[in-house]
């Protein structure tokens, strides 16, 4: 059994891997980092990724990356100025749905749709962002019936907190939870503490996978007793959501940002409520923790990044793979990154 936990991809600085298996290979799709020489902030402005590349594996314990190139790059994007973060692949009736998320030229995060024949891209970009679409960090997850739900959003630097929701809107000001900064990138938004968390968003996509089929919803992480984690717990939502099933159930997994764990809650629809279950992974060196899971020749894996080679540079992130075992009542055993 070869050693695991192990990078994916050394000769390079990737990060935010969504992996997905399509014709029996595993693909996945990364940010790709890069030195761009801006300053660290708390909105993420050292992360000005342009490209994205697809990385595929037949053995994903033992083989070597195929790196397939550059599939698609922001100058490519008509509506899209910088930023090229997080994203993600579905497939539909023998074509490949890229759903990544990239600024504006306003500095307004929104997701966009990019198509190709087949999972190595090249993706060709829409010439629009998917409409009312907002934020970072989209993830699809297509159901046994055939449809497809995006997962989306993230707190400060992604922007969630811009758009409320639920009755609960962060205002401007000094006491509470700090959601991250106003539009006007100078006043902090904060939130009670003791409110709701901010949570993530789901929605249907259309038929032809290149809008939003409904409105967005929220994606509830409750506690045992069925209330909404609060926005001053440590593993609320903050950032990259996934789903995926086993034995029939939904697992919705996300990163918790500022207390930098990945955590998970389990439902019995893509909409949740997802009750919260625990951490499936510690922090790692770097500030963001990043990750999917999913099934390859019956193992479960982990995938996820960490910033041990670069030393430390939040902004240079290395893919990792690491096995994920469940327990007996379903629950998911913690995943040790050692
Ligand atoms: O890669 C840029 C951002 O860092 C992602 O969108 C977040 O999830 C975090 O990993």
């Amino acid at each position: 059994m070869a050693k695991l936990p192990r990078y994916l991809f050394p000769k390079d600085y990737m990060a935010d891997p969504s992996a997905n298996v399509f014709n029996g290979k595993l693909y996945v799709y990364p940010s790709h980092d890069r030195e761009s020489g801006e300053a660290f902030d708390d909105d993420g402005g050292h992360f000005q990724m342009k490209d994205y590349h697809v990385l595929s594996f037949n053995d994903v314990e033992n083989d070597e990356a195929t790196d397939h190139g550059v599939v698609l790059d922001v100058e490519q994007v008509a509506w899209a100025e910088k930023q090229m973060w997080d994203n993600d692949v579905v497939e539909k009736d023998g074509k490949y749905y890229l759903i990544f998320s990239a600024k504006d030229y306003n500095g307004v995060f929104h997701l966009g749709v990019a198509v190709a024949d087949c999972p190595e891209g090249p993706f060709v970009p829409e010439p629009q962002p998917i409409r009312g679409s907002f934020s970072i960090d989209p993830s699809v997850f297509k159901d046994d019936d055939g449809q497809i739900y995006c997962y989306f959003g993230g707190l400060w630097g992604g922007q969630l907190q811009w758009y409320g929701d639920n009755g609960v809107t962060p205002v401007p000001g000094e006491q509470g939870v700090v959601m991250g900064p106003a539009p006007d990138k100078k006043t902090p938004l904060v939130l009670q503490e003791g409110t709701p968390a901010l949570p993530s968003r789901v929605v249907r996509m259309s038929d032809d996978v290149k809008q939003f089929a409904e409105a967005p919803r929220p994606v509830l992480v409750v506690d045992k007793d069925g209330q909404p984690l609060k926005a001053d717990d440590p593993h609320r939502f903050f950032e990259a959501s996934w789903m995926h099933k086993y034995n029939g159930k939904y697992y919705f997994s996300y990163s918790t940002g500022d207390s930098h764990y990945l955590c998970y809650g389990i439902g019995d629809n893509p909409y949740g409520p997802f009750t919260y279950q625990g951490v499936i992974l510690d922090p790692v060196v770097g500030w963001t923790t990043h990750h999917s899971i999913v099934e390859f020749k019956g193992q479960w894996y982990l995938f996820y990044h960490d910033c041990v080679p670069s030393n430390d540079k939040t902004w240079l992130r290395s893919l990792k793979v690491q096995r994920l075992f469940y327990n007996e009542d379903g629950t998911i055993q913690k995943v040790i990154n050692e």
